[in-house]
């Protein structure tokens, strides 16, 4: 088993580029960037209410205090108060109503942060409240959503349901999750000549900041220059939700010509940035004797908070991720958006696919529980195939669901697990054991086709250096290595010889934001075009120069082969005689997905470039005197393709696990009936540390063939790993049901100890 771990691997791969600055403290985040002299600070002014009429504001008090510059509203928008990029429905600042506690409303711009602290608590509001939603359940009683319900069918569950053995129904909550990036939210804008003004920003997707930007500015896009050095993690909270702080720096700079840095404190960013969509949602589904899956319902409710933000797309991949990794020949999913007075609810790691996953696994071990099988029996049984329909239309190709599953259960010797967990269980009273199994199953692509799509632009320097801008935006999680490694294994030249610039509209443009664990995928597909065009370009000045077939030279170790023999002709040199042959050194691609589109009107098509694959086994103990727990072990075999970067892709797996199994178990968003968000720190919101992650974390890589809409046939990583963590709910409850065998199984995220504590001692 040791043999083919990955951990074998891990000291010839490469490191990630920016350990050495994060770990000296030397890596720059927008915080960190050198502010001209006289640059002001802004503090944000957020509503208190989660709904009402806005009947007066009294910010004199605060205008009068020393050090404060002006006080922006949306009256000082030249364009439009608007930003909301799926569905227009979210202002900048709120005007005459707001619709959740913590609703922008101004923004008060002074010489320093502290003083505009100071002014915010001087600033006095009336709000003439109205009724506060904050449950989906109430949102769809009172008829609040976001827009129309979306819908996948496959077959006829109706006919199905009357054929089966067996038919289960019931309800499941999955809650919201807290990004918490170590950055926060945050932006610098500073004016240049001629109104332009640049925007260093912590996002994902700098065209939308560009974009939204320019929109309520009323200027141009190429007015506004976006750039992005790196973020201290995103996690999909600022794929969207980094934008207003953007655009509210930009505004008070196009008004006071003068540089405005805005960045969150973390009490401030907790309660007015939106989180993972908490999720009600009831299922039925039907299995015959043999306890094959025929049927399967769903009613996902989503709660989407006050405004649209990222929600559709989010809803839309709840839909495709419903099933998970099973085959199910008779569909229906319908997810309704609810709006609710809570923060708009954003893009987290698995965008919405957790969400759908958590149910299929809820159904199942609802299923297992009531017949009394154990729940992997019934997940194996109904696992993808070759060829197998999703419910969206997709023909499933490649498909590594069984592969993972037999590879995963006999490497870990599944069997020797259980039997071990059995005597563990007999022979202990206070602590029991409990065992769970997650396949997973993820599509790659934004499911907005319109999306998928990046570019690169390659300058090789004179001197045999070079520099690369794409449109990825790095953000912990090795982007930028993945894109060191293309260059430098194209060209065949030292990493030392290859820089990955800062992300900025104005090198590469119309760019989508980096998200849907497709970044590398694209932009390195991208670059992938860019290197080869150039390295074409190199080979005919070899060709022209000795005279040669320019298909028989080759760049080996930055030196010039021809022929398979080594020249004397090193990679400056030859750089060198191309500038002197006056040949193009630079180099600009765009790739686009092929094969992939969605007609959404049919809810059918063929949306995903391909699918990630993987298993994971968790095992558990429970203290069953305190209703504590610890993960004992979290073993996986995971499809990476072919892993370019082993270290990088093992770091993403363990740490998408590890925030899997926080959303699961520990993390518990709460707001109070008012809207308020009561977990608004981190003393009321326990996220996984050393001690809550699972003692061993093993981790094989399946080998397959790779594929090759993955570049370099290394699977896209970033957000698939997350949903192994759904596995620990499971096996806490088995550890549960271990010690109190009159345990009704619970469908309610977080398994927080409280939870087990109730479910060991319920009747
Ligand atoms: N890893 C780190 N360290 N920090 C992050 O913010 N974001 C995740 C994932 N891994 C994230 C991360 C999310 S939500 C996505 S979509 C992918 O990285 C995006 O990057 P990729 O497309 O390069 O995988
Ligand atoms: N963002 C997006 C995403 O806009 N579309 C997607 O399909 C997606 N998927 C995962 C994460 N972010
Ligand atoms: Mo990730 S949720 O696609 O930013």
């Amino acid at each position: 088993m040791k043999k083919n771990n990955i951990h074998s691997d891990l000291k010839n791969s490469i490191k990630n580029i920016d350990s050495y600055t994060h770990v000296r403290g030397e890596s720059i985040f927008v915080d960190d960037v050198n502010v001209r002299q006289g640059t002001f600070f802004a503090v944000v002014f957020d509503s208190p209410k989660a709904h009402g009429k806005i009947k007066n504001i009294d910010y004199s008090k605060a205008e009068e205090l020393e050090g404060v510059e002006r006080i922006f509203t949306y009256k000082d928008i030249l364009g439009e108060n608007q930003i909301g990029g799926i569905i227009p429905d979210e202002p900048l600042f709120a005007e005459n109503e707001v619709h959740y506690c913590g609703q922008p409303i101004a923004l008060i711009v002074a010489e320093s942060e502290f003083i505009a602290r100071q002014a915010r608590r001087l600033i006095t509001i009336e709000i003439e409240e109205l009724p506060v939603i904050t449950t989906c359940k109430e949102a769809k009683e009172k008829g609040s959503f976001i827009n129309a319900p979306r819908s996948f069918n496959l077959g006829n569950t109706e006919k199905a349901f009357q054929n089966c053995e067996y038919v289960f129904e019931g309800e499941t909550f999955s809650n919201g999750q807290e990004h918490l990036y170590l950055e926060t939210q945050g932006a610098y804008a500073e004016p240049l000549e001629n109104g332009n003004i640049k925007i260093t920003s912590s996002t994902q997707g700098p065209t939308q900041v560009q974009k939204t930007t320019a929109n309520v500015l009323e200027v141009p896009m190429h007015k506004i220059e976006v750039d992005v050095t790196r973020l201290g993690g995103g996690f999909g909270g600022k794929e969207d939700q980094a934008t207003p702080w953007a655009i509210m720096a930009a505004l008070a700079t196009y008004h006071l010509n003068q540089s405005v840095k805005l960045i969150l404190n973390r009490h401030d960013d907790l309660r007015m940035t939106g989180k993972r969509h908490p999720y009600e949602s009831s299922f039925k589904i039907g299995l015959n004797k043999d306890l094959k899956i025929l049927a399967y319902e769903v009613e996902f409710l989503q709660n989407s908070g006050a405004a649209a933000d990222l929600s559709p797309a989010i809803a839309e991949r709840t839909l495709f991720h419903a099933t998970n990794s099973y085959f199910v020949k008779n569909v229906k999913t319908t997810v309704l958006s609810c709006k609710t007075n809570l923060p708009p609810n954003t893009a987290f790691r698995g965008f919405g696919g957790p969400q759908g996953m958590f149910v299929i696994e809820s159904a199942i071990a609802k299923v297992a529980d009531e017949l009394g099988v154990s729940a992997h029996k019934i997940q194996e049984i109904n696992l993808l195939k070759e060829s197998d329909v999703f419910s969206y239309g997709q023909i499933a190709t490649q498909v590594e669901a069984q592969n993972s599953w037999h590879s995963a259960t006999k490497q870990f010797n599944l069997k020797q697990l259980k039997s071990d967990i059995e005597i563990f269980n007999k022979s202990n009273d206070h602590f029991k054991k409990g065992l769970a199994l997650m396949p997973i199953t993820f599509g790659i692509s934004f499911t907005n086709t319109p999306m998928n799509h990046a570019r690169a632009l390659v300058h090789i320097y004179q001197d045999g250096s070079i520099g690369i801008s794409t449109a990825a935006v790095e953000m912990g999680q090795g982007v930028n290595t993945k894109l060191l490694q293309i260059a430098a294994q194209i060209f065949s030249i030292s990493n030392k010889k290859v820089k990955i610039e800062t992300t900025n509209t104005t090198r590469v443009a119309n760019t989508s934001p980096t998200a849907a664990s497709a970044t590398a995928d694209l932009n390195g597909k991208a670059l992938l075009k860019a290197c080869n065009a150039l390295l074409e370009r190199l080979k005919t000045v070899v060709s022209e120069e000795y005279n040669v077939n320019k298909n028989s030279v080759e760049i080996i170790g930055e030196t010039i082969h021809i022929n398979n023999k080594k020249t004397s002709l090193v990679w400056n040199e030859l750089i060198a005689k191309a500038m002197l042959k006056r040949v193009a050194l630079t180099e600009n691609a765009h790739y686009a997905t092929p094969t992939i589109h969605f007609d959404k009107t049919k809810e059918k098509g063929h949306p995903f470039a391909y699918h990630v694959y993987g298993t994971a086994i968790v095992t558990t103990t429970v203290d069953c005197t305190r209703g504590t727990y610890i993960l004992d072990s979290v073993k996986i075999v995971h499809d990476y393709g072919k892993s370019m970067s082993k270290g990088i892709d093992l770091g993403q797996v363990e740490g998408a696990l590890v925030q899997g199994i926080g959303w699961m178990t520990m993390e518990e968003i709460a707001y109070n009936k008012d809207g308020k968000l009561l977990s608004n720190a981190l003393s009321t919101y326990k996220v996984p540390d050393i001690f809550s992650v699972a003692k061993t974390i093993d981790v094989l890589p399946l080998e397959t063939k790779g594929n090759d809409m993955a570049i370099l046939k290394s699977k896209a990583v970033g957000e698939p790993p997350l949903m192994y963590g759904i596995g620990a709910y499971f096996a806490i409850q088995n550890a549960i049901k271990a010690f109190n065998p009159n345990y009704k199984l619970k469908f309610h995220a977080p398994m927080t100890p409280e939870k087990v504590l109730m479910g060991l001692y319920e009747s």
